[in-house]
Formats: C-alpha cells, sequence, structure tokens
C-alpha cells in the first residue's frame, strides 16, 4: 500500500491520540513547529508550545481543526515542551492530559479540563501529584465499571531512568508487587537506560485515576511487559521488543492491549492481558519504522472498523520535529493478531 496522505498540512502534527466522542472521531496530537534547537538523543529539539483538536465526521472524511485549544503559558507549572497529550471524557466532561517540563526541569503530567471535546481546556493550577515522565494514555474501562487509568513513562528523554530507588522519595509497586521509594537522579538523564545480561528492561507506569480525573487515585504501578518465551518480564538489551515510550492501551473482544513504541528500533509493538494493570505478554509488532526517529500512535474503533493513527515526517521530508499524522486501518485476525489492513 502506498503511504496515506498526513490528515492535515496547514500544520505539523505527531502523536495522535484518537477518540470517538460524540459519534465523532477526535484527535487529539502534538503541535509540531519549526526550531533552531538541534536534534540530540534528549528530544529537546521537540519544542512544542501548544495544542490543536483535529475532528473528523467519518473515516477517510474532511478534517476539522479547531484551532488552539491550550497554550503553555496558560499553564502555571509548565516551563517547556508541551509533548504527546491524550483525551477522556467522565461525568460529562473532558480531559486532555499532557507531559511537559516543570519548573524544575522535570517531566510530569498535567490535566486540563473542557465542557466538549474541542475544548477549549482550562488547564489546573498544577500538575498531577504523583506523575512523571512523558506519553500520558488514559483508558477508560467502560465494560468494567468506568473505572479510569493513566499509563505513562518513556526513557531517554522521557526521564523514566532517572527514577531510581532513594530512601527520600515516593512510593511505588514494582512488577514482582513490592514497595519501593523514587528519587529522580538528573545525573541519568538523556539516552541512558539500564543494560546488560539479565537486566530487566524498565516498564511503563499506570495508576487508577479519581472519579474526577483529576488525581491518582492508588499507587503508580511498574506494568511488567513478559517475553512468551520465557513468561518472564522483557529485558533491557531486548531493543527490538521493550517498552520505549507512546503507551496506548485499548480493549478488543475481552482482551486489554498495550502498545507502545520501542523506541532507537522505531517499531510500533504491542503485548495483550486480562487486566488493564497487566502483565501483558508481548505478541509482535503493528508498524515498522515510518520516516523520522519517532513513532507514536493509537488505536481506535469508528464506523464499525479499526483504525492506526500514526506519524511519519514524509511531509518535511524527513524533518525529525516536524511529523504528520496519518491514518490506516487495521484488522484482527482469529487469535486475535494486529495486522495493517491492505
Ligand atoms: O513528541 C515528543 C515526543 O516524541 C513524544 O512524547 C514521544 O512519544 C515521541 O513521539
Amino acid at each position: 500500500m502506498t503511504s496515506p496522505k498526513p490528515l492535515v498540512s496547514h500544520i505539523y502534527t505527531a502523536d495522535p491520540s484518537a477518540h470517538v466522542f460524540n459519534n465523532k472521531l477526535y484527535i487529539y496530537p502534538s503541535h509540531d513547529r519549526e526550531t533552531t534547537i538541534k536534534f540530540n538523543d534528549n528530544g529537546d529539539q521537540y519544542d512544542m508550545a501548544d495544542y490543536h483538536v483535529l475532528s473528523m465526521d467519518a473515516p477517510g472524511g474532511e478534517v476539522t481543526d479547531h484551532g488552539v485549544v491550550l497554550r503553555d503559558s496558560d499553564i502555571p507549572w509548565v516551563s517547556k515542551q508541551l509533548w504527546a497529550p491524550d483525551a477522556a471524557t467522565k461525568n460529562g466532561k473532558f480531559y486532555l492530559f499532557f507531559p511537559a517540563r516543570d519548573k524544575e526541569n522535570l517531566f510530569r503530567i498535567g490535566v486540563a479540563v473542557a465542557d466538549k471535546p474541542e475544548g477549549p481546556f482550562v488547564p489546573q493550577d498544577n500538575f498531577i501529584a504523583g506523575s512523571y515522565s512523558i506519553d500520558p494514555a488514559v483508558f477508560v474501562d467502560v465494560d468494567a465499571g468506568n473505572e479510569a487509568y493513566l499509563y505513562m513513562g518513556g526513557i531517554w528523554g522521557g526521564q523514566l531512568q532517572c527514577w531510581v530507588p532513594g530512601e527520600e522519595g515516593r512510593e511505588e509497586i514494582d512488577i514482582d508487587g513490592n514497595t519501593k521509594r523514587l528519587v529522580f537522579d538528573s545525573s541519568l538523564s538523556g539516552p541512558q537506560e539500564p543494560s546488560g545480561a539479565g537486566v530487566r528492561a524498565l516498564g511503563p507506569r499506570v495508576a487508577r485515576l479519581s472519579d474526577d480525573m483529576l488525581s491518582l487515585a492508588s499507587s503508580v504501578h511498574e506494568i511488567a511487559i513478559l517475553a512468551p518465551e520465557t513468561g518472564e518480564p522483557l529485558l533491557a538489551d531486548d531493543h527490538e521488543r521493550r517498552f520505549f515510550e507512546a503507551a496506548w492501551m485499548h480493549r478488543y473482544q475481552g482482551t486489554y492491549y498495550f502498545s507502545y513504541s520501542t523506541g532507537d528500533t522505531h517499531f510500533l509493538a504491542y503485548a495483550t492481558g486480562e487486566s488493564p494493570l497487566g502483565p501483558f505478554t508481548y505478541r509482535g509488532r503493528i508498524l515498522d519504522p515510518v520516516l523520522g526517529w519517532t513513532t507514536h500512535h493509537s488505536i481506535v474503533e469508528f464506523g464499525g472498523k479499526w483504525f492506526l493513527f500514526y506519524h511519519d515526517c514524509e511531509l518535511s521530508k524527513g524533518v525529525d520535529h516536524l511529523r504528520s499524522v496519518k491514518m490506516r486501518e487495521i484488522v484482527y485476525d482469529k487469535e486475535g493478531g494486529i495486522h495493517l489492513a491492505e
């Protein structure tokens, strides 16, 4: 299949989080912009300052840009870098979750509230207490009590590897069920992660959200992604399968699908499990590397079909920080495996 066209070409967009709200498809992307900041492995060149919302009435239909719905200067706790957002609805309100650097340069997750899916969104004064790192994905389990879960995490520029055991830190539950205290170690910033024979990969994080969607209602848990051949957590040196960033959760026929980017190996991969909290077992790849370093996606059912939303840098001819959102249909095989539709 030839590469699809970008959904919009009047602005650069990335990291699409797609949802169906009120029978209409809404896409919450990052808004990429020109910068003189040189490419580095910390992602400083992704220097975004606001969010737009896109919408579509039917798959393949006209795309509406609802304009700027939130900007960095309106968010009291933010210093810079509005990265990949997500959105959710509950109790008649709409919530935009977004990562950004706080005034101490740490990535945190914030939330802003609106009455309509297309905003405008009003930010909370501070980030969500206990949140950290990047790439929030919020899953409201409408088939299981409307419980809402916040997934987050990304290594290298996303700082997940900077949170290490330390007595003064906040409590968190690791994949063995042990409670740990974690503190931020800035010496681990940048393109660093655990490595070495037998060392486990860092897992993404999840916590339940409060009913008003504005705070965490549980401890943060590390999620286990297991290798199917051993049943053990993926190892840090398994770069073609381990979690890097871009968490997404969806449910298909009662199974929970956790999908993500493998970062430096540039795959979109997925793992499945019986609970939104995991553990998940690695299943395979959804998308091979696209043009550009990053790959980031969402998966949603719309009009009886399933779609993958993702980005690449074809429109900017390979400029890594100028990406464009696209969509492709996906199908499931009898075992629940995901494939791109022809
Ligand atoms: O858009 C900035 C960052 O690039 C996102 O947070 C990552 O997922 C990657 O796409």
